[in-house]
């Protein structure tokens, strides 16, 4: 018998009152994981309802308390980082020391926002009146509503539930269905801190049923999103009718470029990573390489003779460098992108099938597989795969390398390598993504940095570093008038 996970409302562990439960399974081999509860809309409201009264004190408690029991939470996620970490790699497949990262990510953001608790800075500025006093100071805006992908299980909760807490907000937290465990774990985490009954609420359950209602329920006053660009689209829009904000974080297709000046060496080191790390399922993953044609060859050839000997299996095994995906569904996807490649008329230098010897068979695994010689307007350089394939196109120069970059819908992540300072300050210049490595692959964002992207990847929002305090509070701007008489600005003083 799995053990069975509940919602988190109002400060108590409780099942839905739909009775329906579903399982989450090992995508490694098929191990029964968990069973979670399956929520529906009354349990949303009731968890909307518990975060609007909490809402009253919360926002009073002071942000630098509130901030001292963040800290407590990460350091109880810091005791706590192995048994986390391996509960993920068996829920979602992502390798152990990737898994570590995952976990680390959402000690390392708790800290952050845990210190952020005695900064939240507003402004001071003069007035331009005689005694009379100006300051804008953020507030916190009511209840968020967070919807979480399965990706990053801690890391990403992390990023959105920590700075919508030290602002003053109480949340409505809906994990991925494929992850739930972690998310529970998170609120485990931040109860044990001693975060008070209704501050934090989880509802486990599938998009349409509880992310619908999350993001229409009245009491909750903003949504920040993560998933993919068409569920993102039809969030905001929703959101949109009761003039919810909303922060998306959707799709990417990110690029590297390998300039014929670049260390090859280190750029392989770089693609692989970016490529193949958590089996491609970032919105970050490195899914396209830019290369300069005069090291193609020599640079195709290195990444083939390394993919090619990368070890797939169970993430548990530290030696594993490629875990498999997270369900039979992503397979699928991943497949029918390689046929689509095939049918392209792209070259498949390495991989491009779904991996069944021995073991491999009982999960959902695919091999590493780099198309070479694809056309920047072929659909497997211009849409989002989320699995382990990327796709090499070739160039001339670095302005038709930045051409390709920028011809894409998405602009989350991109990268260049070179050796030459006028070519990286030209792509720091000329890309327009939100995020852009020298000399490094697509992924490994800092936390204290804004994470996001342009165009289809976001709209316009940022999580992480102070930014991401901008999404979760209100400005108010105060005056303060001890003059003892009526002063009428542009008015009185011109
Ligand atoms: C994601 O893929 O949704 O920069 C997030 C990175 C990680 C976060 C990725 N720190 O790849």
């Amino acid at each position: 018998m799995a053990t069975l996970f509940k919602n988190y409302i109002g400060g108590k562990w409780i099942e839905s009152s739909t009775g329906k439960r579903f399982e989450r399974r090992n995508p490694a081999n098929g191990e029964l994981v968990a069973e979670y509860t399956s929520s529906n809309a009354a349990d949303v409201d009731a968890a909307a309802q518990a975060a609007a009264e909490a809402f009253k004190s919360w926002r009073l408690y002071p942000a630098p308390k509130r901030g001292e029991l963040l800290y407590k939470a990460a350091q109880i996620l810091q005791d706590r980082k192995e048994e986390f970490s391996r509960e993920m790699t068996e829920e979602m497949g992502k390798v152990i020391s990737e898994a570590r990262g995952d976990v680390q990510e959402a000690i390392d953001m708790t800290y952050y926002m845990a210190g952020e608790g005695r900064r939240l800075y507003g402004q001071t500025t003069p007035s331009e009146l005689p005694n009379k006093f100006n300051m804008s100071v953020k507030k916190p805006i009511g209840v968020a509503g967070i919807i979480t992908p399965w990706n990053f299980p801690m890391a990403i909760p992390s990023w959105k539930i920590t700075p919508a807490l030290i602002a003053g907000n109480t949340v409505v937290f809906k994990p991925a269905s494929f992850t739930p465990r972690m998310a529970v774990r998170f609120v485990e985490v931040l109860e044990e801190a001693g975060i008070p009954g209704g501050v934090i609420n989880l509802v486990i359950g599938g998009g349409g049923e509880v992310g619908h209602a999350v993001v229409e329920h009245p009491l909750v006053d903003l949504i920040s999103f993560t998933g993919s660009t068409d569920t993102g689209i039809s969030v905001a829009e929703r959101a949109a009718r009761q003039n919810k904000r909303c922060s998306l974080e959707m799709g990417g297709k990110n690029a590297i470029i390998v300039m014929d000046d670049a260390d090859l060496e280190l750029a392989s080191d770089g693609i692989l990573w970016s490529a193949f790390g958590t089996s491609g399922q970032r919105c970050t993953a490195g899914s396209r390489v830019i290369v300069h044609r005069a090291v193609q060859q020599e640079l195709v050839g290195r990444l083939v003779d390394r993919a090619g000997g990368m070890r797939l299996g169970n993430g548990l095994d530290e030696t594993v460098q490629i875990g498999p995906v997270v369900s039979q569904g992503q397979l699928e996807t991943v497949a029918g992108y390689v046929k689509v490649g095939q049918d392209e008329g792209a070259v498949l230098a390495t991989g491009g099938q779904v991996a069944t010897a021995g073991e491999l068979s009982c999960g959902f695994f695919h091999e590493p597989t780099i198309f070479d010689n694809v056309r920047a307007d072929m659909r497997i350089a211009q849409e989002e795969i989320f699995g382990p394939v990327t796709s090499v196109v070739p160039v001339d120069s670095l302005e038709e390398a930045i051409g390709v970059v920028n011809g894409v819908k998405y602009g989350l992540s991109a990268s260049i390598f070179t050796q030459d300072v006028n070519n990286a300050y030209r792509a720091m210049q000329d890309i327009f993504t939100g995020i852009l490595y020298v000399n490094a692959g697509t992924i490994g964002a800092e936390i204290h940095l804004p994470f996001g992207g342009t165009k289809a990847t976001g709209n316009g929002h940022r999580e992480a570093g102070t930014a991401t305090l901008d999404f979760y509070t209100e400005w108010q701007s105060i005056y303060v008038d001890y003059s003892g008489r009526l002063q009428r600005a542009q008015i009185d003083n011109q």
